[in-house]
Order: C-alpha cells, then sequence, then structure tokens
C-alpha cells in the first residue's frame, strides 16, 4: 500500500497532479474539495453545511470533513493505496486520518508538499474562477484568505509529518510534466 498526502497551499496544483499520480500508481485519489462540491451540487445536508465556509475560504470544520474522509475511505477497501489531496488540513486532521489507517495496520507513507508563491496562485486561481464558476476561485480577496488560512491553520501539518521523517518539498512551480516527474521520482524512492 502507497497513501500519499498531497499538500501545498490552494492553487498548488495537489488535484491537477494527483489525476495524474493515480493512473501511474493505480491509487484512489480522495480530494476533500471535490467531494464537498459533489454534495453541494446535489444539495445535501452536509453540502449546505460546507458551502457557507467554502464561499467565505475558510475551512469546513472538521467533524464535517472527518467523518465524510473516513466514510470514503471505509467504502473503497480494496485498493492499492490513497492519494489524499487537500487533507489533513489541520492537526487534529491528521491524527485522526493516521488513527484510521493504524486501525487497517496501514500508514501514511509520505507528505509531498508543492512549494508556489502567493502571486502565481493568485494568477492561477483567477484564471481558473473564469471558467470553472466555483464562488472561492473569483474574488482575489477570498484567494488572499485561502492563503492566509493555509499559512495560519494548514501550514503546521507539513511539520506533524516532518516529525515522523515523512514530509518531503518540492517546487511546484514549471510546466505540468516537470512537476509531475519531480513527484514520481520521490515516489519511486519511497521504502514501501
Ligand atoms: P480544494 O478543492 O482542495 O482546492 P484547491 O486548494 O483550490 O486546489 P489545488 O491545489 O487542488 O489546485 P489545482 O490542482 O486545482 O479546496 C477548496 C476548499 O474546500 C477549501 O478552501 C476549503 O474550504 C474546503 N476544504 C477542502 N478540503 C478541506 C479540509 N480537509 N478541511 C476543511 N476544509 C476543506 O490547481 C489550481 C489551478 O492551477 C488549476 O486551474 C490548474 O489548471 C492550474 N495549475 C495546476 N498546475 C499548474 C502549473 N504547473 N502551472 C500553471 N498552472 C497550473
Amino acid at each position: 500500500m502507497i497513501n500519499l498526502i498531497l499538500f501545498g497551499p490552494p492553487g498548488s496544483g495537489k488535484g491537477t497532479q494527483a489525476k495524474k499520480l493515480v493512473e501511474k500508481y493505480n491509487l484512489l485519489h480522495i480530494s476533500t474539495g471535490d467531494l464537498f462540491r459533489y454534495e453541494i451540487g446535489n444539495k445535501t445536508e452536509l453540502g449546505l453545511k460546507a458551502q457557507a465556509f467554502m464561499e467565505k475560504g475558510e475551512l469546513v470544520p472538521d467533524e464535517v470533513t472527518i467523518g465524510m474522509l473516513n466514510n470514503k475511505v471505509e467504502a473503497n477497501p480494496d485498493v492499492e493505496g490513497y492519494i489524499f489531496d487537500g487533507f489533513p488540513r489541520t492537526i487534529p486532521q491528521a491524527e485522526s486520518l493516521d488513527k484510521l489507517l493504524k486501525s487497517k495496520g496501514q500508514q501514511v507513507a509520505a507528505l509531498i508538499a508543492l512549494n508556489v508563491d502567493d502571486d502565481e496562485i493568485v494568477k492561477r486561481l483567477l484564471e481558473r474562477g473564469k471558467t470553472s464558476g466555483r464562488a472561492d476561485d473569483i474574488s482575489e480577496e477570498v484567494i488572499r484568505k485561502r492563503i492566509r488560512v493555509y499559512n495560519e491553520t494548514t501550514a503546521v501539518v507539513y511539520n506533524y509529518y516532518d516529525q515522523f521523517g515523512k514530509s518531503q518539498s518540492i517546487e511546484g512551480k514549471g510546466s505540468i510534466e516537470d512537476i509531475f516527474g519531480r513527484i514520481s521520482d520521490r515516489i519511486e524512492k519511497l521504502n514501501v
């Protein structure tokens, strides 16, 4: 089993790279952002709860996010591993993920962080906002708020996995193929 966390600020390319990695390594892609957008699209109770937070660029509360993630993992037991994209975003989420995997005799193999500077993030997300219809990609103010939330609440998750020697950081600027190559190199070197 290879269980990977793709990490980085909003718009750093986690979703873009995860889609390519699942094809190469036959892993299940779990994006909490995509799961929330699916729930919002279907106007479920969970979606309605998440929507208000996402539109403001805030994190959805842990109890909602953790429950949803656990359900998704439990529903897909027969896979060769998971790519967690956009999860964990807080220390309680990281601790709950470790607990869940441990209960299955598994663990996180590595956290791979994509480094991208703030101006590039704003540029990418405003560009995506022109066609995605995502409320959180349209206003520069909301995008900068998301970056602030990342720095204040999420960035520490890197240090959390670093204490177990599992965190790795790569340059997230450049062509999508080059970045994919960099991530693949790191995965090939993992001892799993
Ligand atoms: P997410 O859906 O996770 O999305 P993201 O951070 O915006 O994007 P990502 O890094 O995946 O970027 P992408 O590849 O798409 O989160 C949205 C919201 O959901 C959060 O703000 C939060 O409210 C909520 N949420 C999600 N998970 C949560 C959790 N665990 N806890 C609490 N709340 C949670 O790339 C972005 C753009 O850049 C794309 O347009 C892409 O084409 C472009 N791009 C990618 N790579 C590029 C490259 N190399 N060069 C140029 N452009 C590139």
